[in-house]
């Protein structure tokens, strides 16, 4: 039992505390100026309302900073009132492990604190972000409630306690709080033992099947070691940098062709295994990367929506198909074919939460690498991996074969995100209000042999709760089914990113090249918005 006493501390808002598409996210030094996590802590903690002697689950992706922010963040839910916090082994949480644990546990809500894919390091990224208590990230009403919040905040209460041992699994008490430290795998591993065929992938990886799983020193190494060498007999060495690094070891871990690109060149060597994956910096994401074939995220969004049924865990088949706006419309092929309800909606996981607890959605997707379930209110990374798994030990294909086999089924969506990265903000915003200008021009205009059908700023009318977001990116839509979409990143930490989504559908061309198919459509992507004009750059400086 530890002595405590609740201090309150005086602090001032600091006018930078928005949160953006999945949370609060600085650079370190930023998070480190004194009160900056506090306040942010204490604005989540006053946008909530009946959380006295209730579970608060909270856990990080074991990033540089990760340990300080844990043990502020559980000293100042112990001054809040919070009965229990659950907390990863050494502050490890994978973000999907979090909302299982949330949703298994029956906790109130959750802290997360990850950067996802940013880099991390004294110099990287942290981020802090809410889940409420369905698992899922706080809706725009509460990240509102609590930005407003952090304008007005006058004063903390955190309990003056020494730090918990953050490595010895089981409890001990902070003033009237209890702390319960877990092992961040167990939950989540006897989650994919209900949802996959365990028995049958076993099986395949007996037979010869071999993989290699990037972690890319980040959050997802001792989950993927556990589950994919340990119960499932993949070959020792399966999973590569599987130790998480408060500094992923210098790298980004962005499972995109660009960071990955280790991985990208052995599926594509002469001695390629047969299934290539990685995940990011808090396991939210996943790469697919077939012996010989790039699955894009989209279109591996569209495979596993229409094979899902071979595994045990939607075996009685999908409610309905959801996906980001940016993400690619190979999804919506696969929901008209099954006859499901396909859903469209704004970037960023929140939008995905309502559609999931009202049974409206099943499966759902974004084009960034993310894909996930109704098992939890999070996109999945290995779960993603596993589903693959699955329908490939129930094929018996390679998934060069299963893709060619969905492209003559569905027709293929070529697509291409190109991210202009830390340009200035300026030009940015003038570029998208540039746009935004043009949107009642464009209609009936041809470039080449393009002609647009419509152009508009998205918005989102949420069906379930009938809330309404604008802005949520300029669609420029051509009369063939071409697609351009633009809008602004809301993760970046320095200066403003542009990210141009280009896509374009092929009923029977099924064998072009990437950059080929969509060649016509990004010099007129680049060309509509002035991209050179406004960031001064000719080129992105990722294209995924
Ligand atoms: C990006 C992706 C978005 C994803 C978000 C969080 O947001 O585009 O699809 O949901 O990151 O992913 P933005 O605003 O930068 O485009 V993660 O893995 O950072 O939690
Ligand atoms: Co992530």
């Amino acid at each position: 039992m530890t002595a405590a006493t609740i201090t309150t501390v005086a602090t001032t808002p600091f006018a930078d505390q928005k949160p953006g598409t999945s949370g609060l996210r600085k650079k370190v030094p930023h998070f480190r100026q004194p009160h900056y996590v506090e306040n942010f802590v204490q604005s989540i903690f006053d946008a909530l309302d009946g959380f006295a002697g209730a579970d608060l689950v909270i856990g990080g992706d074991g990033r540089f900073f990760n340990r300080e922010t844990i043990q502020t963040a559980m000293k100042m839910a112990a001054a809040n009132g919070f009965g229990r916090a659950i907390v990863g082994r050494g502050g490890i949480l994978s973000t999907p492990a979090a909302s299982n644990l949330i949703r298994v546990r029956g906790a109130f809500g959750g802290i997360i604190l990850s950067a996802s894919h940013n880099p991390g390091g004294p110099d990287g990224d942290f981020g802090i972000k809410y889940n409420a208590s369905n698992g899922g990230p706080a809706p725009e009403k509460t990240t509102d409630a609590i930005f407003a919040r952090t304008k007005s905040i006058s004063d903390y209460r955190i309990l003056d306690a020494p730090d918990v041992d953050l490595d010895a699994v089981g409890e001990t008490r902070l003033g009237d709080m209890v702390v319960e430290v877990v092992d961040p795998v167990a939950e989540y591993q006897a989650l994919m033992e209900k949802l996959f065929d365990f028995p049958r992938i076993r099986v395949l990886f007996a037979g010869g099947f071999r993989m290699t799983f990037d972690a890319m020193s980040a959050v997802t190494g001792p989950y993927a070691t556990a589950i994919l060498e340990g119960a499932l007999g993949a070959a020792p060495g399966t999973v590569i940098n599987g130790t998480p690094l408060p500094d992923f070891g210098g790298h980004h871990p962005d499972p995109n062709l660009v960071h990955a690109k280790f991985i990208y060149d052995l599926a594509m060597g002469p001695d390629a295994p047969d299934l290539c994956a990685a995940s990011d910096g808090d396991g939210d994401r996943n790469l697919i990367i077939g012996r010989g074939i790039f699955v894009t995220p989209s279109d591996s969004l569209a495979a596993l929506a229409a094979n899902a049924h071979l595994a045990p865990g939607y075996a009685a088949g999908l409610k309905g198909i959801a996906r980001s706006m940016p993400t690619s419309a190979a999804a919506d092929r696969v929901a008209e074919a099954k006859g499901l309800k396909a859903y469209e909606t704004p970037t960023g996981w929140k939008f995905f939460g309502n559609l999931l607890d009202a049974g409206l959605a099943t499966i759902c997707g974004e084009e960034s690498a993310g894909t996930g379930s109704d098992h939890v209110r999070e996109k999945d990374g290995l779960w993603a991996v596993l589903l693959w798994l699955d329908i490939l030990s129930a094929r018996k294909q390679s998934v060069l074969d299963i893709m060619r086999d969905h492209w003559r089924t569905y027709g293929r969506n070529y697509y291409a995100r190109h991210d202009y990265e830390e340009v200035a903000a300026e030009g940015a915003n003038a570029l998208m209000a540039g746009l935004r200008g043009q949107l009642s021009t464009l209609p009936g205009r041809s470039f080449g042999a393009l002609t647009v059908k419509s152009a508009d700023d998205f918005s989102y009318h949420d069906p379930v709760d009938g809330s309404d977001s604008a802005h949520q990116g300029v669609r420029v839509l051509f009369e063939d089914g071409s697609r351009i979409v633009y809008r602004l990143s809301g993760t970046g930490t320095a200066g403003a990113t542009l990210r141009v989504y280009i896509e374009r559908y092929e009923g029977d061309r099924l064998d072009l090249e990437t950059g080929e198919a969509l060649k016509d459509l990004i010099a007129l992507s680049r060309e509509l918005a002035g991209i050179e004009r406004h960031t001064g750059r000719t080129e992105p400086s990722v294209i995924t």
